[in-house]
């Protein structure tokens, strides 16, 4: 039987902070919601490396910080080998009785999806196949938002992006999103999970889980981007709630092999109303929402079919 999840209500959320107000980040940003709920899940024995990106720029204006953890900003291309050396390091100081062995010290990589999908990607595969103990958190706003709204290989088809124009013959991007998450999962690490800030006690009991595994974890968490998926900053969770509401975004877990979807959507909302309330897909036909819509289907039943009963619901509305 599955152990009860700890956090179940807004009153389990721990009152301390660990992420101070001041930030740069643009008005309605999900990713200050995201990294602010980590930080309550994770407490002050957490050690942060976090990639160049939107939230290390935003949180480190020189002189300031708003992080009241410890905190090392790193390159682009190497979060997790830096979280690989910094977890090899303290087990040596435990060793020699440099550090208390008894005292737990949470390591968490953080970055973008640029960091993950692409850049950071052989860091990170080699953090997983080695084995390190660190929790390794993409938060994936689906660009490179911090240099200017670039495409990645988080970017989803169709999508409009800087370098994925919108015109005569491209109509945004052209591939598909890459699979990050079950290609992570692939390295057969005990825990991966998908996330998603609007069903946050979920993506709380999901950061807390991938803390105490004894070995690497990874939480590829959803970010609405304000500035790059143009939508009004009000619609951050709307937005958020949307992608799982339409199965866009799938909320699901696989611990020591065993997958379960976390977030069960009893009555599915057509792709569109996601889609409408964001600049990025205004150009989007009738044909190519039907066409996504199509997909998703597909994709629908192959989870259904996955888990052996319907978590993902009809199409109602
Ligand atoms: C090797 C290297 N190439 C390019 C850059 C410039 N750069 C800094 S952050 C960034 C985009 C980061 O994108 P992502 O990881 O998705 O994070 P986000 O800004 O979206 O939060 C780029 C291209 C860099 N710092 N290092
Ligand atoms: S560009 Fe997007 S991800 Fe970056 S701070 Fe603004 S809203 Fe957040
Ligand atoms: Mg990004």
């Amino acid at each position: 039987m599955m152990a009860k999840p700890f956090f179940r209500t807004v009153y389990d959320v721990p009152r301390e902070e660990y992420l101070a107000p001041g930030h740069g980040l643009c008005a309605g940003c999900t990713a200050g919601t995201i990294v602010k709920l980590l930080l309550k899940v994770a407490g002050p024995n957490t050690i942060v490396v976090n990639a160049t990106g939107c939230v290390e720029v935003s949180t480190t204006p020189f002189p300031y910080t708003s992080w009241k953890v410890p905190w090392i900003h790193v390159a682009f291309e190497n979060a997790a080998a830096v979280a690989s050396g910094i977890e090899s390091a303290l087990k040596a100081l435990k060793a020699k009785g440099v550090i208390d062995p008894s005292k737990r010290i949470n390591i968490i990589a953080l970055a973008g999806d640029g960091g993950t999908y692409d850049i950071g990607f052989q860091a990170l595969s080699g953090m997983l196949e080695r084995g390190h103990k660190v929790m390794y958190v993409l938060y994936d706003n689906e660009a490179y938002m911090n240099t200017g709204i670039q495409r990645s290989g988080g970017t989803p088809v169709y999508a409009w992006t800087t370098t994925t124009p919108v015109g005569k013959i491209l109509k945004g991007k052209i591939q598909q999103k890459k699979p990050i998450a079950e290609i992570v999962a692939a390295h057969k690490i005990p825990y991966v999970a998908t996330a998603n800030p609007g069903y946050f006690t979920d993506m709380m009991n999901k950061f807390k889980k991938g803390l105490e595994v004894n070995g690497p974890s990874f939480i590829h968490v959803i970010q609405p981007c304000t500035t790059g998926w143009k939508f009004d900053p009000r619609y951050g969770i709307v937005l958020a709630r949307l992608a799982t509401e339409t199965a866009l975004w799938i909320n699901w877990e696989e611990e020591e092999g065993q997958f379960r979807v976390t977030v069960s959507v009893p009555r599915r909302k057509h792709v569109r109303h996601y889609f409408e309330l964001q600049g990025r897909f205004s150009h989007l036909t009738e044909e190519e929402i039907e066409a996504i819509q199509k997909e998703v289907d597909l994709e629908v039943d192959k989870i259904n079919k996955l888990v052996g009963r319907t978590v993902i619901g009809p199409l109602v509305e």
